[in-house]
């Protein structure tokens, strides 16, 4: 969460498990991409920062947000550990904001519910450009950064799951 408290670039790197070995794909939306570029770039640093190896880190540009959907649909049957989807929604004066967020947010929560990967929300939806810069490596900190970290953290989880698994 981005608020005066929490920064979303902070974190305790000792309470992150070591990304070596771990796959993730990214989809990325070219809307806004001055924004989306950062925030892949934050998320990149970040996993790679702990342990991924970058030819485990797999990038697809998708056209928008609304795309993303369909892309991380796709990547979560491919051999990855998390999927991170990157996009930038900025409220306009027509309803497009309202539908693209709506509709982006409930098809990744969606996947969440129904797929074994975990899908790691790096939606941006702000009032301004302005209020994006500040997510993006800005004051706010930069969201890739906590995507990255979340990732690594559900990636975690779900192994506690499949050793349980193994041990039956
Ligand atoms: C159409 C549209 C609009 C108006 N705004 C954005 C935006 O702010 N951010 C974004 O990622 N995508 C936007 N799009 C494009 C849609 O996500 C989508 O690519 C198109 O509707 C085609 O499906």
């Amino acid at each position: 969460m981005a608020s005066k408290q929490h920064n979303l670039s902070e974190y305790n790197p000792s309470q992150v498990p070591n990304g070596n070995g771990m796959r993730i794909g990214i989809a990325v939306s070219e809307w806004n991409s001055q924004i989306t570029e950062s925030l892949l770039q934050g998320a990149i640093t970040t996993l790679q920062a702990n342990g991924v190896q970058p030819n485990d880190i797999c990038v697809y540009h998708v056209p928008g947000s609304f795309e993303l959907i369909y892309s991380c649909s796709q990547l979560v049957k491919e051999p990855v550990d998390a999927v991170i989807a990157i996009g930038c929604v900025i409220r306009g004066d027509t309803p497009h904001f309202d539908y693209i967020c709506e509709g982006t947010t409930y098809g990744l929560s969606r996947l969440n519910a129904t797929q074994d990967i975990p899908v790691i929300y790096g939606l941006i939806t702000t009032n301004s450009y302005e209020q994006a810069l500040d997510r993006c490596g800005g004051k706010l900190g930069n969201k890739g950064d906590e995507c990255a970290v979340t990732a690594l953290k559900m990636i975690r989880f779900r192994q506690q799951f499949l050793k349980k698994d193994t041990q039956k």
